[in-house]
């Protein structure tokens, strides 16, 4: 019974990077094969396959790996095609990511004549994604004509192959440049974390849980604060009040101070600018924000 796991992720491109920096963040360190596609977790029973993004649902689905991470649009293109070919869906989210983030939108070109989804009635969209698309334009009761492209879908309008397209935005500055304009949002995406539904032993399940807990607990370290600072006594709940996500802090006394405490605290959301002023005015001083590296329980 094999108590590994594998793991594939987006060799080249927008995710790889950072898929790779958040496994590593979680302590494991890898040994590299030669062709560098397949990784050697040396200190977690953890192996990493590095494949284009679009074949990572297929290999869970497949069961070859028991996890993946991959966008979810490409997660949800891949289900929706699976389900119209009449074939089972092996994968499930286990937890979304907070990098890779984007949309998927139909675009048509500026100050042209489709304004609306419904307009595109009758005409034609070219996307990557036919089937996230065509499911959309049902649940719209829109008839238009569905024409896959593999890349460079922006460029379709201006070439005279479709009226519209459908395709990934993120900061819209392509879609400015060729001139389009966002008619609809269809879905909106970040990375995932995903989980083939295969049958795992006892201890593949236990190495998923342990992974799954030091990625939570990276998240919520990236996320949090440890915030010092000196309060007066009286000012106690009013300072505990502004700081964000902040349950309990903890109080020391000062030296020689009878008037103000030290109080510690660790914020789980964002300490921003405004915060140190509110806190700043409402009495806080010697005020510190530290980065908090790791975080478990
Ligand atoms: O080779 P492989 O098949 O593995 O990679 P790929 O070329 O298919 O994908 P890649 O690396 O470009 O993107 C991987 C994943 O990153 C996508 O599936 C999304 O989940 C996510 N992602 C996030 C994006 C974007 N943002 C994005 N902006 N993927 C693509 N884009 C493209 C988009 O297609 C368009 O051409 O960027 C352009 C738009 O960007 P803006 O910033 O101008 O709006
Ligand atoms: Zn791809």
């Amino acid at each position: 019974m094999t108590k590994r796991l594998k793991i594939a992720i987006q060799s080249k491109g927008r995710l790889a990077e950072e898929s790779l920096d958040l496994l590593q963040a979680c302590g494991i360190k890898f040994r590299r094969s030669k062709d560098k596609l397949f990784w050697y977790g040396e200190n977690f029973p953890l192996d990493v396959i590095r494949l284009r993004d679009d074949d990572i649902p297929q290999v869970m689905n497949a069961g070859v790996c028991e996890l993946g991470i991959v966008g979810e649009n490409v997660a949800a293109e891949v289900r929706y095609e699976l389900e119209k070919l009449g074939k089972s869906v092996e994968f499930e989210l286990l937890e979304a990511l907070g990098f890779g983030r984007c949309r998927l939108s139909i675009a048509a070109p500026e100050g042209g004549v489709f304004e609306t989804l419904a307009s595109l009635n009758g005409k034609t969209i070219a996307t990557s994604y036919p089937y996230i698309l065509s499911a959309f334009l049902k649940d719209n009761d829109v008839q238009a004509n569905v024409v896959e492209l593999k890349g460079s879908v922006e460029i379709a309008p201006s070439l005279g192959v479709a009226d519209a397209i459908a395709d990934l935005v993120s900061t819209g500055s392509t879609l400015v440049a060729h001139r389009l304009a966002e008619l609809d949002v269809m879905l909106q995406s970040e990375a995932g974390l995903y989980q083939s539904m295969c049958e795992k032993t006892v201890e593949q399940q236990e190495l998923i849980d342990r992974l799954l807990l030091r990625i939570r607990g990276y998240q919520s370290a990236q996320a949090s604060k440890y915030v010092m600072l000196h309060a007066p006594k009286n000012k106690i709940d009013a300072i505990t009040a502004i700081l964000p996500g902040v349950e309990t802090p903890t109080l020391m006394n000062l030296e020689h101070d009878e008037e103000r405490v030290a109080l510690h605290a660790v914020c789980k959301e964002g300490v921003f600018w405004g915060h140190l002023e509110e806190l700043k005015e409402a009495g806080a001083s010697a005020i510190l924000v530290l980065p908090v590296e790791k975080m478990l329980g």
